[in-house]
């Protein structure tokens, strides 16, 4: 049995996704940051968290890697060609938008008021817009990321643009990004895992 640790209003939405795509049982605890519920699975206070076999996984990219793995889906397996581009996509995603929006969001409510800069979200914004517009060129030939099959980066990908239309990052909505990311929510999985209010 997985234990899922962390509310869907946080990266656990990504492993969330995933175990409804997967079709796998798990129990799913809905805790914020830094209460004793995450910390006492994860010091570091971060979600999500998840226990497998009494066995804690942190981050997750982690997590999502190592449910591929098990279950051999939504990843080329390990040590191919196609798993080394897919895990480049997958940075790529990481440093393109999540970095983005989890600077936008450390110099919005995160940081000690004194350490925030107030300006930089409108750097972070335009920097997001420009990287959106060129992976569209992505989509021309294909339906996700990698090709005719959901992969990691796709869970992270579609997340993080929900993420940025919560933030307010403008990401033009007749564009080739969004076309996908309306596609792919539409999956009976996605809407399973988000019609949680927790
Ligand atoms: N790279 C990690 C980031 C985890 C993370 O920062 N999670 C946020 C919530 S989405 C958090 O717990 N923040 C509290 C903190 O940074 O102290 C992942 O993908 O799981």
């Amino acid at each position: 049995m997985y234990t899922l640790i962390g509310s869907y209003k946080s990266r656990a939405l990504r492993v969330l996704w995933m175990l409804e795509e997967l079709g796998v049982e798990y129990e799913h605890i809905v805790a914020p940051p830094h209460s004793p519920e995450v910390l006492k699975h994860n010091p570091a206070g971060k979600v999500p968290a998840f226990v497998v076999d009494g066995e804690v996984i942190t981050d997750s990219v982690a997590i999502m890697t190592y449910l591929g793995d098990v279950h051999g889906q939504f990843t080329a397996p390990a040590g191919t060609i196609e798993r080394a581009q897919q895990d480049a996509m997958t940075l790529t995603i990481i440093d393109d938008f999540d970095a983005l929006l989890w600077t936008a969001a450390k110099h919005s409510f995160v940081l000690p008021e004194e350490q925030r800069n107030p300006t930089i979200k409108e750097n972070l914004k335009w920097e997001f817009a420009r990287n959106a517009e060129r992976l569209g060129a992505r989509f021309t030939d294909n339906e996700f990321l990698m090709g005719d099959q959901l992969t990691i980066p796709d869970f992270l990908l579609v997340h993080c643009m929900g993420w940025a239309r919560v933030a307010r990052f403008d990401v033009v909505r007749d564009s080739a990004v969004m076309d996908y990311v309306r596609r792919v929510i539409a999956r009976p999985a996605y809407q399973r895992a988000t019609s949680t209010t927790a």
